[in-house]
């Protein structure tokens, strides 16, 4: 089975090869130019990489005559939130138009290859604010530009699906975590911040902001496991949630985190880091993904939390 990873220069990529990999497939891999793909952790074998910048349609419909993938995973994307709302339209040119040209190249050029496409927790926005676990039923109400063009790319996918008979799925990907994501996302800038403190680079002071909120948290390698189960075993159509099933609140992971570090660290509350309108709590309900392929998450949060620290320990 041939499987081609678009926006693999990003955090998740390099995960998803692996694991792809291991898995059997012969592998290749898109990343922006002068962008590389970063592998952690062990390789687990060779793959091609391409050059692709998704807003270049005659690209797209070259790369998949050439390399006629069975199974196409859709990393790429402007991924910030923070940015989206600085640059709403290219955050639209990327996340929608980038779609719309892939599933088109698709459909001319390898129309039975499976497209899984990544979307996010973020889609349901406003509508996760609610005490039971979030499922796939209800009706997203995005919150940001960046959640608004995921839920556009998800209503593409079903459309395409249903109007051509393209086998194209959607996940819901929640907040995930592990070595290598930037500090920008809350958990690796907490490592970040404990790590810079152990080695003697900062004062012993973790700069926080909501600590209330609670989140669902999944590693990385689980995520990417889960993903490479939908195209295994997903059906059709479908969107699937794919996070920990658990909302844990941020404070209790800060606390882990002062747990598992050497150094002895005050927290301080810094207001810049506090997000307008947070949603208190976001808890995907993963019963569809595990009722149809049988994942389960598996790496619990402290051994994620060690990887994290390890990583920024190191990090040169
Ligand atoms: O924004 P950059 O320079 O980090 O590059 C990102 C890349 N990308 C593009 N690729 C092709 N054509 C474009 N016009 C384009 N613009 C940006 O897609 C980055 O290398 C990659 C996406 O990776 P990350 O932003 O690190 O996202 P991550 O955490 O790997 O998540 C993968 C997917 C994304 O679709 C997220 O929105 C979703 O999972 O949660």
């Amino acid at each position: 089975m041939k499987a081609l990873v678009i926006g693999a220069g990003g955090f998740v990529g390099g995960y998803l090869i692996n694991e792809l990999i291991s898995r059997e497939y012969e592998v290749c891999a898109t990343k922006l130019p002068g962008e590389s793909i970063k592998i952690f952790g062990e390789a687990k074998g060779d793959f091609r990489t391409e050059d692709l910048d998704i807003l270049d349609e005659n690209a797209i419909i070259s790369l998949l005559e050439d390399t006629a993938p069975d199974c196409i995973f859709h990393l790429a994307a402007q991924s910030s939130v923070a940015l989206s709302w600085k640059m709403p339209a290219l955050t639209a040119d990327i996340n929608i138009k980038g779609c719309i040209d892939l599933l088109e190249a698709v459909r001319k050029t390898v129309p039975s290859a499976r497209i899984i496409l990544i979307g996010s927790g973020e889609e349901y926005g406003h509508s996760a604010n609610r005490e039971e676990a979030v499922n796939e039923t209800v009706l997203p109400d995005p919150g940001n530009i960046y959640a608004v063009t995921k839920y556009a790319q998800n209503m593409i996918g079903r459309l395409y699906c249903r109007s051509y008979d393209m086998d194209i799925i959607s996940v819901r990907a929640f907040n995930h975590i592990g070595p290598g994501q930037l500090p920008k996302f809350v958990i690796s800038d907490f490592c970040k911040q404990a790590a810079d403190i152990e080695l003697g680079r900062n004062e012993p002071v973790i700069r926080v902001g909501n600590l209330a909120a609670k989140r669902d948290f999944t590693d990385v390698r689980d995520v990417v496991r889960a993903y490479a189960d939908i195209a295994a075993k997903g059906r059709k159509g479908e969107t699937y949630n794919v996070g920990s099933g658990k909302a844990i609140p941020i404070s209790s992971i800060l606390d882990k985190i002062c747990e598992l570090s050497s150094a002895q660290i005050s927290i301080e509350t810094d207001s810049a880091r506090f997000r307008p309108n947070d949603v208190p709590k976001i808890e995907a309900d993963i019963t569809k993904l595990k009722t149809d392929t049988g994942w389960a998450p598996r790496i619990e949060l402290e051994r994620s939390l060690t990887d994290i620290l390890d990583y920024w320990r190191n990090y040169r």
